[in-house]
């Protein structure tokens, strides 16, 4: 396992200099200790992570980003550093090489797209710093790319996309002519590839399932909303939306209710992520199926650092346990919906 922690007092001092300041005056003239030594008491114990978020672009987003920043808290023994990306895989780039020149002692990143990540993975490696992915995945040169990630943790996105088709195909007729339009998420993202993937070894093999289109709606409400417009202006005989998360699907479903369509009743929709608003509207019958992806994924990531500080073994792949939420299901679960 690749490790190599790098924990001094100048590595504190290099992430902190504000708040360093403050320690010092407040310690010191109490203790009489020097400067220095009071900054090492305060923080030298905390483990570091530099968290580089890829975005804000989602319900689903906005609640893993919470599950991080109240995980890795200093009563837990963490100093958390943490980036948004907006969606731009530069500006992620830029936020790894600054955790690696502030030597914080592990990497945590949710990759927006699957490649392009090989050259900082090795300054990071280089820099002896172990690398984890969480939520979305990276795909790595073949002849180079091993052990640049050290663990992934998050949904599986092709099984998703499976349950979807398979609830479909258990939910309709086997000779029934359906036309399906999709809106995928983020190009180039573990998330939509998956769930494509996923979904096509089911539709692939459906002779009577015609894709009609699938558009990428980049996981945002607006993009949701704008491209169901398109479909509907272009397609009048619709039957059932895939719409690749929750976001999407709330844009999609105002397009349908601006057109006097009934959400879930005139055409059947399939939805991601599983967020309390969107099991309400499964509830109330306007999505049909939402396959659940867990935003809550800071205590996985705090439990993999937690074995690798005891220098124990990791799995390098750790999915999460997900439900599918229609309408018999939902009701016991929505109570207990923090997001
Ligand atoms: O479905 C979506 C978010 O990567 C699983 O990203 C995640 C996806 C999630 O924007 O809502």
């Amino acid at each position: 396992m690749m490790k190599t922690k790098i924990k001094t007092a100048g590595h504190a001092f290099l992430i902190l200099p504000a708040v360093l300041a403050c320690v010092q005056l407040a310690g010191c003239a109490r203790s009489g200790k020097t400067e220095e030594t009071a900054a090492v008491d305060a923080f030298d114990n905390l483990i570091s992570v530099g968290f580089s978020q890829l975005g804000s672009e989602s319900v689903w987003r906005s609640a893993n980003t919470v599950s991080f920043q109240e995980t890795f808290t200093r009563e837990n023994g963490y100093f958390l550093l943490y980036e948004n990306a907006r969606q731009k895989q530069e500006n992620q780039i830029k936020a790894i090489r600054s955790f690696i020149s502030q030597r914080v002692d592990y990497i945590v990143f949710s990759p927006v797209t699957e490649t392009g990540w090989d050259t900082v993975l090795k300054e990071a490696r280089e820099a002896g710093i172990p690398v984890i992915t969480s939520d979305r995945q990276v795909v790595l040169d073949r002849d180079s790319g091993d052990g640049l990630v050290s663990a992934w943790v998050g949904g599986d996105m092709a099984a998703e996309g499976y349950k979807a088709a398979q609830w479909l195909r258990e939910n309709t007729k086997e000779d029934e002519k359906l036309n399906i339009v999709v809106l995928t998420g983020t190009e180039g993202s573990s998330a939509a590839l998956g769930r494509s993937e996923g979904f096509h070894s089911i539709s692939d093999t459906m002779e009577n399932w015609n894709i009609l289109e699938e558009k990428c709606g980049d996981f945002t409400l607006a993009k949701g909303q704008e491209i169901m417009e398109y479909y509907l202006d272009t397609y009048p005989d619709i039957n059932v939306l895939v719409s690749q998360n929750d976001d999407m699907t709330f844009g999609a479903i105002e397009a349908m209710r601006s057109r006097d369509i009934e959400p879930g009743t005139d055409i059947i929709i399939i939805s991601f992520d599983a967020v309390r608003e969107a099991l309400e509207m499964v509830r109330d019958g306007f999505i049909n199926v939402d396959v659940e992806c867990s935003p809550l994924l800071g205590p996985y990531v705090d439990e993999l650092i937690r074995k690798m500080e005891n220098g124990g073994q990791i799995e390098q792949s750790n999915p999460v346990d997900e439900l599918v939420f229609t309408a018999d299901n939902v009701k016991e679960y929505l109570e207990s919906r923090t997001y």
